[in-house]
């Protein structure tokens, strides 16, 4: 059966990048002809230092937000990436499979680093081939994830080939990136050629999913823009970045296309546009971050539920691993 893994590692709070880029998109998948997998990767946010408390809060969060969000913990598995040791297991073994050029190419690495690639840790800089293990300790078949990590999912389907080709066995499925949608690159509000991140500098670049409705109204009044309204057609809004982002926004939060937002607003001002935004913004988002207030008022029941999924995840991965293993001649 074609089965489904992603993830959203607990690096700060849930932004509107990783709703409509990720969470949106998982519950869309669940219950269809997929096994859905969906993990809280706490390996990969311990890449860069992260507070222990904090870490602890935001794997809560992540796992409210998918729960809060329709993520039904009877139809998928969820879970908390660092409870499967089978993650770091097949990470090692595929990190001896795995190329230093292949890494040497990876943009967010370059992005995240800067010119500081000598002071990251070494976890940053072969996170892409963690993430590789991530999807093939479940021969998942489909990645659906945003724009920016269309790169990473490139390399596990080298890691597979390589290995495959290396021990002479077709053991890894070649797994598909799944990128549709109108918003699977959601942009920083105060700057339009940047990604809306979670550890952001400024809280005024990203929307969270547990703001309230002043903090969103707020933000998207802040927005950056240019003066112009919005034009007539969709072609118009290709060098328009901020203007181009808000329009997609609209059109991931209502479900319907770029076009469509167009076709409605098209000779809008921002002063009729950013409110309207900010309505369907908060229409869409409240219920959901109530939602998760509820959920993290009640730790002990997230944590139930993630060692639950845990259990479950294990029962498909360790057999993986250990096949894995047994393929490259070492003896358990
Ligand atoms: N801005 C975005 N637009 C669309 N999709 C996004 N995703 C993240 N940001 C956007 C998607 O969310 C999933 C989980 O991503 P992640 O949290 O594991 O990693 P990330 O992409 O590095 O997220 P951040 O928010 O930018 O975290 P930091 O700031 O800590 O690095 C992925 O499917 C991703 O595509």
């Amino acid at each position: 059966a074609p089965r489904v893994f992603s993830g959203i590692k607990p690096s700060g709070g849930l932004t509107l990048g990783n709703y409509l880029g990720a969470i949106k998109r998982f519950v869309e998948m669940q219950g269809g002809d997929f096994e859905t997998i969906f993990c809280v990767m706490d390996l990969h946010a311990i890449t860069v230092w992260q507070d222990p408390e904090e870490l602890k809060r935001a794997t809560r969060e992540v796992a409210a937000g998918y729960l809060a969000s329709g993520i039904d913990p009877e139809k998928s598995i969820l879970f908390n990436q660092s409870r499967v040791a089978a993650h770091a297991e097949l990470g090692w073994l595929f990190s001896c499979v795995a190329r230093m050029g292949w890494m040497n190419r990876m943009t967010q690495f370059k992005e995240k680093a800067g010119k500081n690639a000598e002071k990251q840790s070494l976890g940053l800089y072969a996170y892409p081939s963690l993430m590789a293990a991530d999807i093939l300790a479940y021969h998942a078949t489909h990645v659906p994830v945003g724009e920016d990590q269309k790169q990473h999912v490139e390399l596990t389907r080298d890691i597979a080939a390589k290995f495959n080709h290396d021990y002479g066995t077709e053991f890894f499925p070649l797994t598909t990136p799944v990128i549709e949608g109108p918003a699977m690159r959601v942009m920083n509000l105060r700057d339009g050629t940047k990604k809306m991140s979670k550890s952001g500098e400024s809280d005024m670049e990203r929307i969270n999913m547990i703001d309230d409705a002043d903090a969103i109204a707020k933000k998207f009044k802040k927005a950056r823009t240019d003066p112009a309204p919005l034009p007539e057609s969709l072609d118009e809004l290709k060098d328009r970045p901020e203007a181009k982002n808000l329009v997609d926004i609209y059109a991931g939060l209502s479900g319907v296309s770029a076009e469509q937002v167009i076709a409605e607003y098209g000779g809008a001002g921002w002063g009729q546009f950013k409110p309207a935004l900010a309505d369907l913004a908060v229409e869409k988002l409240a219920p959901i971050s109530s939602e998760m207030a509820r959920l993290m008022d009640d730790p002990a029941e997230i944590d139930r539920i993630m060692a639950k999924g845990a259990e479950r995840a294990r029962a498909i991965a360790d057999p993986i691993v250990a096949k894995t293993s047994e393929i490259m001649g070492l003896i358990r």
